[in-house]
């Protein structure tokens, strides 16, 4: 029902809050068929009494990924190498449902706890013989990073958060960087407009051509 009803309020413009505390870090490399997105969210410090993140992804002004859809989850203990990358294998994660965390009464799938700086979200949402664009919104609590297909495209501003988020990747580990969620219903999200390179490429052969374009770009 919550999904039916901000479909609604989407169409009609509201439920959008501009982006106050996240910034655009990165291209989406989109391709037809299933495409991931990965989500960590990160609490501030030691002791945090909450944690959340939920996620909205538009493609072409059509809501692909929203608030109450699969996703697997982990509250990562240690370093967990390719874990946004498509293809990588989270059956082995917490089964549930768009957005994670704990306290606020906030979180679909309760996980995680103030003794751990991470939980990790993978979803999934299809892309059809094109796309133009692509917005993603975050509702959180302290600061989050969005990878698609496997590639950093948007993270919180202003947070001691490492070049790669890693499991151990406070907010606030000297900047002070402390964020609420919006704890409203439906989530109201900080919405942030991605580039895309559309590769018409199936999602079969994506991995490889994904990899190949990303370490061009590097050289
Ligand atoms: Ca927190
Ligand atoms: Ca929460
Ligand atoms: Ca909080």
């Amino acid at each position: 029902m919550m999904k039916h009803a901000f479909a609604i309020a989407l169409a009609g413009g509201v439920a959008f809050a501009a982006s106050a505390q996240m910034e655009v870090t990165g291209t989406a490399m989109l391709h037809p068929g299933t495409n991931t997105i990965a989500g960590a969210a990160l609490n501030d410090s030691p002791g945090s009494s909450d944690l959340t993140l939920i996620i909205q992804v538009s493609v072409d002004g059509t809501v692909v990924f929203d608030e109450g859809d699969p996703i697997a989850a982990i509250q990562p203990m240690a370093t967990i190498d390719g874990w946004a990358d498509e293809g990588f294998d989270s059956s082995g994660w917490t089964q549930g449902t768009n957005g994670v965390g704990y306290g606020d009464g906030d979180d679909n799938t309760e996980i995680g706890d103030g003794d751990n700086a991470a939980v990790y979200m993978l979803g999934w949402f299809d892309v059809g013989a094109s796309a133009g664009s692509l917005m993603i919104g975050v509702d959180y609590d302290d600061g989050c990073v969005v990878l698609v297909n496997g590639m950093e495209v948007a993270r919180t501003i202003g947070a001691d958060i490492g070049d790669m988020v890693d499991f151990d990747s406070w907010t606030d580990q000297g900047s002070g960087q402390s964020h609420e969620a919006s704890k409203t219903d439906p989530p109201t999200y900080e919405v942030l407009d991605i580039p895309v390179e559309f590769m018409d490429v199936t999602a079969v052969e994506a991995n490889g051509k994904l990899a190949t374009v990303w370490a061009d770009l590097r050289k």
